[in-house]
């Protein structure tokens, strides 16, 4: 009486199962990476690949955090730390091999956005808002991660809005325009400013009364005439008016 022995050859051809993936923030600055990870024969490791931005990829094994005998559970302990100066995108890939040598491979993405938008500081200009003159606009602006846009926009009374860019003198944002000679109304204008994520705030609306500076007439010589002689008086280098190039005298 005989018994044949038979050798039986277990094949593995079941790829581990990665997930899902339980990767989460941790407070303000910080990524946690953690994945579920099973196989029908037992999971041997588990590790991630991951990049931040454009820096070089690091390859980091996970810990067992909460498995069976066979290795199926949670893994994790990888704590990554997220810059807060500026939007981080991370690029991740999670990993597990079983016994038989089988890889199988869960991509992720993790984007710290940008949620606060510009905050303004002083503005104000610099020289006076006469008509026909150049005027100066300045403003303070500051972002928790970079102020990519800072516009001035601008209209007088009941007229067409301008936009226009600022720029950037690093403790603030400028821009000089020529007031026309003769606006629709009073200047009113406000800034607006834009954060790289595209997060946009503008100050409220001020409004600037123009000036027009009043001719000038300094001293003129004494005008001697004759009687019955003609003669003639230029008064032109002794009036000046400082915004406008035609100046109409009157005599009376
Ligand atoms: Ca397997
Ligand atoms: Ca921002
Ligand atoms: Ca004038």
């Amino acid at each position: 009486n005989t018994s044949a022995t038979v050798q039986i050859e277990v094949m593995d051809n079941d790829p581990p199962i990665v997930g899902p993936d339980r990767s989460h923030e941790l407070g303000e600055d910080r990524f946690v990476l953690e994945v579920n990870a099973s196989d029908n024969m037992g999971v041997i490791e588990v590790w991630v690949v991951y990049q931040i931005d454009e820096t070089t990829p690091l390859n980091v094994t996970m810990d067992p955090l909460t498995v069976d005998d066979g290795g199926n559970g949670t893994y994790g302990n990888v704590v990554v730390t997220v810059p807060l100066d500026r939007q981080v995108t991370i690029d991740y890939t999670l990993y597990a091999i079983d016994a038989a040598g089988r890889v199988k491979s869960l991509e992720g993405t993790y984007v710290k956005f940008d949620m606060e938008f510009p905050v303004f500081g002083e503005d104000g200009v610099n020289g006076e808002p006469v008509k026909g003159w150049e005027l100066e606009f300045w403003v303070e602006v500051t972002d928790n991660h970079g102020v990519d846009d800072v516009r001035l926009e601008y209209w007088f009374g009941d007229g067409s809005h301008e936009d226009v860019g600022m720029e950037d003198m690093i403790t603030t944002w400028n821009l000089t325009i020529t007031l026309p000679r003769h606006p629709g109304g009073d200047l009113k204008y406000m800034f607006r400013a834009t954060d790289l994520r595209g997060n946009w705030n503008n100050t409220v609306m001020r409004t600037l009364a123009l000036i027009n500076k009043v001719p000038e007439i300094s001293e003129s010589p004494l005008w001697e005439i004759t009687e019955g002689q003609k003669d003639e008086l230029d008064l032109s280098p002794y009036i000046e008016d400082l915004n406008d190039l035609r100046i109409d005298l009157s005599l009376s």
